[in-house]
Formats: structure tokens, sequence, C-alpha cells
């Protein structure tokens, strides 16, 4: 039961048209009553309904603004308390002295994350939906948007409440072979658990494989354009970007330092990034460009090697190609407009995958270059996504704790060790707990509602 009544300003403070100022708990609505005086004389507010009026300063009785004001009562609102919603002006100071007004007649300001705090104790949200309420707000691109409404809608929590029933289920037939009696032979209840089990950790499995991608879809990715002078790198991130963002010449070796641009790749964001042609030189300047190379390929998730098809590969070229050999890499042929003389088959038994043509002058090949770009980060397709996919480490460490305690208990003799194997399945159905907040800390609450910012 939670006592006290929070307060916060929910839209970010600066110019704008409307600000909204939050109201959770008991006193909500006494509140309300104190700061607000509607044009239309009433005593009672209707739930889920608009009124207009005006705030007024509760210990000077002066008025603040002109404002909308919703009453939301409990439990059909975002807490599952009682909840107003102020739509003052916006602005820096407006809003301010309307929070001011709430605060002097008893609410308490709220802290990071804490109206979505409420609403997971009351069980209007799952850990996970909570979570996904975060990565909706810092969204950058529409594939992490969609992942995330499909995790607030409560698929993730879905998936795992039912693997929970079933190794509930499971646990069950164990406890029952360890006191079994006259009626229940030796092992009878435990007949094909081996397999449920197995069919289970299956799943669980493919769900934690989809960490990388989840994981890109929410923070984006970086890919390195990599390749020798002159070759078309700077033409290529230009091209993609949509605009002249890089000075290209044909003089080699035109860009010395690294450039980086945010580019929406069929609704994925990724860092893409230009670099300096690598090549031998002794110009220390040119030198410590190429060095720079290296150092920004440690941390991409995909390079993007761009040979010239109108030369045969180089020396440096293969110099780069033996370097980048264990990388994620999408060997591309640039400047297919001209005759082409690269031996494709070459790069191709190379990497052991299909390159990809372009024409990064004419945009040539582009749209088949931002779909392998797609498909190398993803595994998938760029056409919509199925299946549930999760998104944080968080999950993705629970998942894994989850699978090797499920690979322990199959590990024993199920029908001459049941309590080593029940153990072990109860330290499984906890770590899965751990995802939808079923079996949570308060401190590991405490983390993950501080990434949320006040007002949510
Ligand atoms: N014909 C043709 N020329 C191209 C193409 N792409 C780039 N070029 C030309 O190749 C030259 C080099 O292009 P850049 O984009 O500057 O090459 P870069 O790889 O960034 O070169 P450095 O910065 O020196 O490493 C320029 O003259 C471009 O116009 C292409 O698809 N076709
Ligand atoms: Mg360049």
């Amino acid at each position: 039961m939670m006592l006290d009544t929070i307060a916060a300003l929910s839209t970010p403070l600066g110019p704008g048209a409307i600000a909204v100022i939050r109201i959770s708990g008991p006193r909500a609505e006494p509140i309300l009553h104190q700061i607000f005086s509607p044009y239309r004389h009433r005593k009672e507010f209707e739930s889920h309904r608009l009124y207009h009026g005006e705030i007024i300063c509760p210990k000077m009785g002066t008025f603040i603004d002109e404002v909308l004001v919703c009453l939301m009562r409990g439990p059909h609102s975002y807490t599952g308390e009682d909840v107003v919603e102020v739509f003052c002006h916006g602005g820096i100071h407006l809003p301010q002295k309307v929070l001011s007004a709430v605060l002097s007649a008893g609410a308490r300001l709220a802290e990071r994350g804490e109206f979505t705090r409420r609403a997971f104790i009351n069980g209007r949200l799952d850990l996970s939906q909570a979570e996904a309420v975060v990565d909706i707000i810092n969204a950058s691109s529409d594939r992490g948007r969609e992942l995330a409404l499909r995790q607030l809608k409560g698929e993730l929590r879905d998936t795992i409440q039912g693997w929970r029933e079933r190794l509930n289920h499971c646990l069950a037939r164990l406890e029952a072979s360890i006191d079994f009696t006259e009626e229940i032979k030796e092992g009878e209840t435990i007949q094909g658990l081996a397999e449920d089990l197995e069919t289970l950790q299956g799943e669980i499995q493919k769900l934690a494989r989809t960490y990388e991608r989840g994981r890109i879809f929410r923070e984006g990715a970086s890919i390195v354009i990599l390749g020798r002078p002159n070759v078309g790198k700077s033409s290529l991130l230009n091209y993609l970007l949509g605009r002249r963002r890089a000075i290209v010449t044909p003089i080699p070796g035109t860009t010395r330092d690294f450039l980086e641009e945010m580019v929406d790749i069929n609704g994925l964001m990724v860092r893409l990034i230009d670099t300096a042609g690598i090549h031998t030189t002794e110009n220390v300047l040119e030198q410590a460009g190429i060095e720079l190379v290296w150092d920004r390929l440690s941390d991409a998730e995909l390079v993007i090697f761009l040979c010239d098809g109108s030369e045969s590969l180089t020396e440096v070229d293969w110099q780069i190609m033996e370097r980048i050999r264990a990388r994620k890499v999408i060997p591309v042929i640039n400047k297919i407009d001209l005759p082409l003389k690269i031996n494709k088959d070459e790069l191709i038994g190379f990497f052991g995958r299909p390159c990809v043509c372009i024409s990064a002058k004419y945009g040539t090949g582009m749209g088949e270059l931002k779909e392998s770009i797609y498909r190398a980060l993803t595994d998938q397709k760029g056409e919509g996504e199925t299946g549930v996919a999760i998104t944080h480490l968080r999950q993705f460490e629970c998942l894994k704790r989850a699978l090797a305690a499920i690979s322990k208990g199959l590990s024993f003799d199920l029908v001459h060790q049941p309590e080593c194997a029940a153990e072990e399945l109860k330290d499984a159905l906890f770590a899965l707990g751990e995802i939808t907040g079923d079996s949570v800390s308060e401190d590991l609450l405490d983390i993950i509602f501080s990434n949320f910012c006040v007002g949510k």
C-alpha cells in the first residue's frame, strides 16, 4: 500500500506549446480540488474527462495558468492509482510554477521512473513491459520502436510465463516422484520429463539467440567503410546519407580523419563511419589516420570492404582482407558503371559470401546493399519482424542462467536423484521470473528504474 502522492513534470522543460504535470497517489484528487478552479462550477470530477479551468496557488490564492486537467481514477490509470494530469502552457518558468503549486498542496516530487515503478508494483505492467517503456522513449529507429511496442504489449511476458508454467509442471512431476507411494510406481511421473525439458531448453535457446539482433534494434550498430584510397568510400557515405557530407575528389588520400554519421538503413539506425584509405605511406599524418581506422574497427559490428571494380585486386586489398578475415564483412565492388577488371570469384572465395556490386556515383545497387547490411546485422530480411526478441543484457543473462540450471538439472539421474534435479529447476524458474519481475530484488528494481527519466 503506497501512501504518499507523487508529482512530476512529464514533458521536457523548455519552449513548447504544452507541458504535462502528472500526479499519482491517494491525494491526487484532493490536490486537484485544492489547486484547480473549473470554469463551470462542479463539486465532483468524473474520471477520464477533461476539464477547463485555472490553476490557483494554494497558499496565495493567486492565478497561475489556464489549463486542462484530467482525473483518472485507479485502477484504470497508468500507475493503477488515482492519477491527475494537468495540461498547462509550456516553457521553462510556467510548468515549474504549476508543479510548485502541486507540491505545496501536499505531493512529493517523484523519483526517476517512479510512476512506472508504481505501475509495476500495482500489477499494471510486468518488468519486461516497464523496460519497454524506456525503450520506446529512447527508440531512434522504426525497428527499435516496433520491438519495444511488441514487448510493451506483453509478448515477452506471455512467452516467459508459458515457460514458467511448463517448468512448474515438470517440477511438480519430479516432486511427486520423490514421495512416490504404493499407487505411483517409481519413475512413473517423470516419464518423458527429460524430453519435455529438452524441448523447453531449445525454445529458451532460440530466444537467447535473438539478443544480438534485439540489442542492435534497440541501440543501433556501427559500420566501418574500409578500403584502399580512391575506391569510393566517401562517395558511398554521401550516397547513403543523401547529402554531400564528405569531400570526394579523384585524389587518393582525400579523407584523412574518420567521419561518422547516423544513417537509417531499412528502419535500423546505424552509425556509418567513413575512413582514410589504407595504404603504406611515410607521411606521418596519413599514418595517424590509418591507425585510427583500425581503432574504429575494433568496436564496429560490421565492416563494408569496398574495392574498385575497374581495377584488379591489389596487394593492399589482399593485406586489408587478411586483416578483417575474422570479422563480419560485406565485400562490396564499387564503380560498376566502368568496365570491370576485378575478379569477383577471388573476392567471393576469400570471404565465403556473396559480394554486392554498386556504383556509389550513380546509386546503382544501393537497395541490395541496404538489404545486405540489414540482413548481416539482424540475420533477417528487412520486411518486419516475426517472433519475440530480447533487447536487454539483463534479460539475456537471466535466460543464460535458466538454461544453465536446466542443463544441470538434466545432468542428474531423474529417477534416482529427483531432489537434485528439482533444486535446479527451481533456480531456472527464479531466473525466468527475474525477466518479468516475479522474482526480483528491490536493489535490482532500483537499478532498472534509475534508467528512466523523471515523470515517467
Ligand atoms: N565512375 C565512378 N567513379 C566513382 C564511383 N564512386 C566514386 N568514384 C570516384 O572515385 C574518386 C574517389 O572517390 P572518393 O569517394 O573520394 O573515394 P575514397 O575511397 O573516399 O578515397 P580516399 O578518401 O582518398 O580514401 C572520385 O573521383 C569519385 O568521383 C563510382 O561508382 N563510379
Ligand atoms: Mg574518402
